[in-house]
């Protein structure tokens, strides 16, 4: 990874972070319209992921990959409108998450059923193929997410086409309150069916990044998919209204030593490629005037309410 991107990479790191920080205060005002799922100590399996992609690859994330979203160029402004439900959001006050598209930014619209993004991206990856297109299709699912019948059919599919598609396993240690050893049987890189497999410490950006420029070059030599499992933990509860009380606080205490993003700034330190001293207070600052710009943004107009609303 050259400097550019490194410092690139942390920024959107930081910029996750901090954008989930005031979500979390939006909420506990009363102002978000549904809840705040965190990718807390998952940014790295968002962001050194998708920044590992060209421009013209092609990205479906789920709702902790927020991350990804700022990589391929969604703004604060945009994610806090569409939190707050406003007329002017992406989806116009429809819908209250991450889950908007943007087809000029490479973006499919995450969904919230789980595993129904790999045929997705399958597909997406099957037409690259036959277009004789230099792309991948990416996208992301959880350990509870690969139990799923979509997941399996999708992943199988893509392997038996050899479809330039990069599934990221999030293996993060819970699916809502259900630990994987409930719910799994063997590691989720045992799940790979056939597909190239890698295994990563999901809370070394460096790592993570190298190894999705390694799947990324194995989709466009044409050898079929590629499954990268990120070993990471869900460092808050399912989402903010779940208290994860059922984890263990000394596990807790054990993965908040590996946060991603210290880590990931002792890794630039090392080389000596230091991010500028205000980037917090600048990224802080950006968030706040965009969180105040959302808040006084127009509701829906209720006569619009069947736009898009399609009948036969
Ligand atoms: C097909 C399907 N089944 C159930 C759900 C309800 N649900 C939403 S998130 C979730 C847990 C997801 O766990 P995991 O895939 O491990 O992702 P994580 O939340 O840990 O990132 C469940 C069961 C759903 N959205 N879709
Ligand atoms: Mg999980």
């Amino acid at each position: 990874m050259d400097r550019d991107t490194a410092l690139r990479l942390h920024e959107a790191m930081l910029l996750t972070r901090l954008a989930e920080e005031r979500l979390v205060k939006l909420f506990r005002q009363g102002k978000t319209l549904g809840s705040v799922y965190r990718s807390l100590g998952q940014e790295a399996t968002a962001c050194a992921t998708a920044m590992a992609l060209g421009p013209d690859d092609v990205i479906a994330p789920m709702i902790r990959n927020l991350g990804s979203m700022f990589v391929r160029g969604a703004t604060p402004l945009e994610i806090f409108l569409q939190y707050l439900g406003r007329a002017t959001g992406p989806t116009g006050g429809r819908e209250h998450n991450n889950h908007f598209g943007s087809v000029a930014r490479g973006i499919l619209a995450p969904t919230s059923m789980l595993g129904a993004l790999i045929p997705v991206m399958a597909g997406v990856a099957l037409s690259f193929r036959q277009k004789g297109e230099p792309r991948v299709a990416m996208t992301w699912i959880g350990d509870g997410g690969s139990s799923t019948g979509a997941f399996y059919e999708g992943l199988n599919f893509a392997v038996v086409q050899k479809l330039p598609l990069i599934v990221i396993g999030e293996s993060n240690g819970y699916a809502f309150s259900t630990p994987p050893d409930r719910q799994m049987a063997g590691r989720m890189a045992e799940r790979s069916q056939g597909a190239f497999t890698l295994t990563v410490d999901g809370n070394d950006a460096a790592a993570v990044y190298a190894a999705a420029a390694q799947a990324r070059q194995h989709c466009l030599e044409g050898k079929g998919p590629a499954f990268l499992v990120c070993e990471t933990f869900r460092m808050k509860g399912h989402a903010e209204h779940d208290d994860q009380r059922y984890v263990d606080p000394a596990l807790l205490a054990q993965w908040a030593a590996k946060d991603p993003l210290p880590r990931f700034e002792a890794w630039l330190a090392l080389r000596g490629w230091t991010p500028a001293p205000d980037l917090r207070a600048r990224l802080e600052a950006e968030l706040l005037a965009a969180a105040e710009a959302a808040e006084a943004a127009p509701w829906p107009d209720p006569a619009t309410l069947e736009a898009g609303v399609f009948s036969t």
